[in-house]
């Protein structure tokens, strides 16, 4: 409760005028992958999943060879505001089957860019490698390799889970997974997603999570923002103070248009113009 009315309200004018918001709130989006693949292992990285059902993370059995399986999931952040802090991540993964036994899976920010060709099977044999798929030992399938086989990648997961049976698992929050974030909000060529990585040591450990092919039972990417403060005069919210701002304060002038009334006295005059103009930044 304010004390002095009027001087709360002299307060949040000033915090208007510059350009301060009068109340932080956060923002909460879904993300789905934009590119999901495996690298399935083998001698010469011939084998893909890149536009199959599902992805692959862990150890197969013996009579599949005991190979592993690493999982690569990317998301696109680019509508999270340039500016905005992130607080909280979870990326939640469908596990749709596996052979009985609970193992740790690790979510692990990949550090090289990497493919998702057209390659599709159902099993996680997967089916002959596309132009550009990612693969065991290609970035992009069949001209980029990975410098290691296996892919490349923070040897410390952001976030990892215990996984047993079928069902949906919630990865995160945790501080590296909103690090992560952060980092791909800010630098965005830096986004070169995750590498889903699980249990190599044991036989039949491999689980099979839905990729974006999946529709919906694909993985989502959950976060949640503080947007960066807006600037009032910027009438039209596109990020800059101009001309494009003039338009639809001279079709509200004299009105209490709330977008345009930039001073909140409850009408559009020259005040709001001048306001306007000290903001302007072209
Ligand atoms: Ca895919
Ligand atoms: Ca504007
Ligand atoms: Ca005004």
């Amino acid at each position: 409760m304010c004390p002095v009315p009027t001087a709360c309200g002299s307060v949040f004018a000033l915090a208007a005028s510059l350009g301060l918001s009068a109340f932080v709130h956060a923002d909460t989006i879904t993300l789905s992958s934009v590119k999901d693949a495996t690298m399935i292992q083998d001698p010469t990285g011939e084998w893909a999943l890149g536009a199959a059902y599902n992805f692959y993370a862990g150890r197969v059995g013996e009579n599949a060879g005991g190979t592993f399986r690493r999982g690569l999931i990317q998301c696109d952040c680019s509508s999270i505001p340039a500016g905005s802090v992130i607080t909280i991540v979870q990326l939640k993964l469908n596990m749709s089957n596996t052979q009985p036994g609970t193992f740790t899976v690790g979510i692990h920010k990949s550090t090289m860019d990497w493919g998702e060709g057209t390659s599709f099977a159902f099993g996680g044999g997967g089916a002959p490698a596309t132009e550009n798929d990612a693969t065991w030992n290609y970035r992009f399938y069949p001209d980029v390799p990975w410098p290691t086989p296996g892919g490349s990648f923070v040897a410390t997961a952001s976030a990892t889970k215990s996984i047993g049976a079928v069902g949906w698992y919630t990865f995160g929050s945790t501080y590296q997974l909103v690090s992560d974030v952060q980092d791909w909000v800010d630098h965005p060529e830096t986004n070169m997603g995750w590498t889903v990585k699980g249990n190599e040591t044991t036989l039949q450990s491999v689980k099979r999570f839905d990729a974006r092919e999946a529709g919906a039972t694909q993985p989502q990417l959950i976060v949640t923002f503080t947007p960066p403060p807006s600037n009032p005069a910027d009438v039209n919210n596109d990020g800059a103070v101009n001309a494009l701002d003039l338009t639809p304060m001279l079709a509200a002038w004299g009105t209490p248009n709330a977008a345009a009334d930039i001073d909140n006295d409850g009408t559009v005059d020259a005040r709001d113009l001048a306001m306007i103009l000290a903001a302007w930044t072209g």
